[in-house]
């Protein structure tokens, strides 16, 4: 079982990189106003999760620079997303705002957002 899951990960990362998209280009004051919005922004992912994977896709597509965090090997950030978010399951994407830190679970609700937030 364990043979499988880890060469099914494999494969999964295989297809990542094979079919990674090409980023967009914009003009350098545009990129440099997103990489400040989302300097403090925080991606918990797993490696190999096919959820994680397309979110990760669409952030390359995008061009967007966000921190991953590794929740399954990274036990203090493991720690945070149960605490602060409210439960373990990734991929989840934190984000400031004025009134808190935003916890935004679901990959499509993720995908969705960050579209939203460079249309
Ligand atoms: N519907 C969710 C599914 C996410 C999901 O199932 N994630 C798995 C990893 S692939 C997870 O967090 N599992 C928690 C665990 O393994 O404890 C999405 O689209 O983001």
């Amino acid at each position: 079982m364990r043979l499988i899951r880890y060469l099914l990960g494999k494969i999964i990362l295989w297809n990542e990189q094979r079919t990674a998209p090409t980023p967009l280009t914009r003009a350098t004051e545009a990129q440099e106003a997103l990489n400040q919005m989302t300097s403090e922004w925080l991606l918990y992912e797993f490696n190999a999760c096919p959820y994680c994977v397309k979110v990760r896709q669409e952030v390359r597509r995008l061009n967007l620079e966000i921190q991953r965090v590794d929740a399954k090997r990274d036990a203090e950030h493991k720690k945070i997303l149960i605490e602060a978010g409210g439960r373990y399951q990734v991929p989840c994407l934190s984000y400031p705002t004025p009134s808190g830190i935003i916890w935004l679970y679901e990959s499509d609700a993720i995908i969705a957002f960050l579209r939203k937030q460079t249309a």
